[in-house]
């Protein structure tokens, strides 16, 4: 479809005013939001990725792609969210110290929220600190960590670790994942989910949940 071309045309090229008009442009056409985030979104980000991993596009592109991505889930993210007053469950979410990725875990976030679940977000860059003030205060039912770099993987152990310490630990269920992230590795550091993607985030956590009670 031609405007599902043109929102990877502006993504690639980082044009986040453009993006915006064509997101806009599909919706009017009656594409489903899920097909926009999908064939659009998540395909254009996806291209700009394997381009930079072969060096044929450097750090200011994918971040103006950054800026263009985050410019479209604005306009598309409130077509996305359904009823919220369907309580599911409440998930604390956030990506670890040491790492600025943010545009995975905030489609689980919102994923999250479709599906009913309260979800607080603590943004990118989180402390082990953080997390367990956090936990603390807002008391989930289940924290997410995300990480997308091999370095900072050995942070989600510690935050399972002061969990743990703090006394939480067999109170919340935590969830990993991100592209390093293996089931393996995940039931290794000793977390309770490991999830792929975003909608297997949200599948997972509603069968465990529901199984909760
Ligand atoms: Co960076 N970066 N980056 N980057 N970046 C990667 C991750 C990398 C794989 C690229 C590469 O070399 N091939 C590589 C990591 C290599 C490694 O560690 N093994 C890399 C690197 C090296 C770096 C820098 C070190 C580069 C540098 O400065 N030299 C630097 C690090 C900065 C830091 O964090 N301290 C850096 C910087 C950046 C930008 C700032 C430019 C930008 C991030 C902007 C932002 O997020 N606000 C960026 C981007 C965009 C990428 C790539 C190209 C795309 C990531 C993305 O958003 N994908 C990425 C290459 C790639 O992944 N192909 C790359 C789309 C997103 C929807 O998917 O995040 O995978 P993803 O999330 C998925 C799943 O993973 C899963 O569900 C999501 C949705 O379905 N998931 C979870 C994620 N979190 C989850 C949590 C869950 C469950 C599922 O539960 C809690």
């Amino acid at each position: 479809m031609e405007i599902i071309n043109d929102i990877i045309l502006s993504l690639k090229k980082g044009d986040a005013g453009r993006i915006m008009k064509d997101i806009e442009t599909a919706l009017e056409l009656g594409i489903e939001p899920e097909k926009i985030l999908k064939y659009g979104l998540l395909t254009a980000i996806n291209i700009v990725g394997d381009k930079y991993k072969k060096n044929e596009i450097f750090v200011p592109e994918v971040l103006l792609a950054t800026r263009a991505m985050n410019a479209g889930m604005k306009v598309l993210e409130p077509y996305l969210l359904a009823d919220k007053s369907k309580h599911t469950g409440r998930v604390l979410i956030g990506t670890i110290k040491g790492d600025l990725h943010d545009i995975g875990k905030n489609l689980v976030k919102v994923t999250l929220e479709r599906e009913g679940f309260e979800v607080k977000d603590l943004g990118k860059d989180v402390s082990v600190e953080e997390f367990i003030r956090a936990s603390m205060d807002f008391k989930p039912h289940v924290i997410g960590i995300s990480t997308l770099l091999t370095s900072t993987m050995v942070g989600l152990k510690d935050v399972i670790v002061a969990l743990d310490r703090a006394g939480i630990r067999r109170k919340v269920l935590v969830m990993v994942g991100g592209v390093p992230i293996t089931e393996r590795f995940a039931m290794g550091i000793g977390a309770d989910i490991y999830a792929y993607d975003a909608g297997e985030a949200a599948s997972v956590l509603k069968k465990k949940l529901d199984r909760a009670g």
